[in-house]
């Protein structure tokens, strides 16, 4: 049995497809854990999510931006984006299956024998280990219950940037789903930045990128993330951390990391950008 770890698909099944083809991936005996945002962007979210939701229950991904725009738009009712690429998907005769898979896919995933913890985006600096998965599934227990819909309307909120133990409420899980999903780079102070997506050559000034702050309470576990397809799978340095995401929406790769002995997979996009 082998444990793969892949990058967003972001609605690429082509490359999905060939990817586990090019594993040998066989559904009983491996594991499949998905770094989040399966859907949107590209051409085939409907097919996408299809296949991953009716995969046996071993299989899972983490909750991604895209996944939870997808949830905002059907359960908290926040107007669509005129550019997501979900047409096929709000339509789906299996919609509501499919919502019911997603929302109850976690915002973390750990697995203690390769001390390996798998999110879509970051962590913060100031939370360890246990902490990350005590806050991840405190705020997944929230998204699944009557609140749900009100914490996905607000979503989009986005404040608070910088998160606080003593924070409450839909403050305090908006902000821990904020870090877990959405984040690329903060300062010092651990204050997020929820807009900027380009690559280690651009960082405004005084703002790192989550992982490369040397006071990270995670540093000793291997977290594996997807979300910032701008570093093509290169961290730049040696910092305990493996980037899945390799772009195959912008017509890059689609990547698949094997815990195991940490070897990539990688198949080319499909895409051609202009
Ligand atoms: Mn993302």
């Amino acid at each position: 049995m082998a444990t793969y770890v892949i990058g967003d698909v972001q609605g690429c099944y082509p490359e999905l497809m060939a990817l586990l083809d090019a594993i040998h991936f066989n559904e009983h005996t491996d594991r499949l854990w998905f770094a989040g945002d399966l859907i949107n962007r590209g051409a085939n979210s409907l097919e996408t999510l299809r296949f991953v939701a009716n995969l046996p229950n071993h299989h899972q991904s983490v909750l991604g931006n895209h996944d939870l725009y997808f949830l905002s738009v059907v359960l908290g009712k926040i107007t669509r984006k005129p550019s997501d690429t979900l047409a096929d998907l709000y339509q789906a005769p299996d919609r509501d299956a499919l919502i019911e898979w997603l929302i109850r896919q976690p915002l973390a995933l750990y697995d203690s024998g390769y001390n390996s913890l798998v999110v879509h985006a970051g962590v913060a600096p100031h939370w360890t280990r246990e902490t990350t998965l005590k806050l991840a599934q405190e705020a997944s227990l929230q998204l699944q219950s009557s609140l749900g819909s009100m914490l996905l309307a607000h979503l989009y909120d986005e404040t608070p940037l910088t998160w606080q133990d003593t924070l409450t409420g839909p403050e305090r899980w908006r902000c821990i789903i904020n870090c877990l999903t959405r984040q690329r780079i903060v300062t010092l102070n651990a204050k997020m930045s929820l807009e900027f997506k380009r690559g280690l050559d651009a960082l405004p000034k005084g703002y790192l990128p989550w992982y490369q702050i040397v006071s990270r309470q995670t540093a000793s576990t291997r977290i594996i993330f997807g979300h910032w397809a701008a570093l093509l799978g290169d961290v730049g340095g040696d910092f305990n951390v493996v980037a899945v995401d390799t772009g195959c929406a912008w017509g890059h790769t689609l990547t698949a990391y094997r815990l195991e002995d940490a070897m990539r997979f990688s198949i080319p996009s499909q895409i051609t950008i202009k």
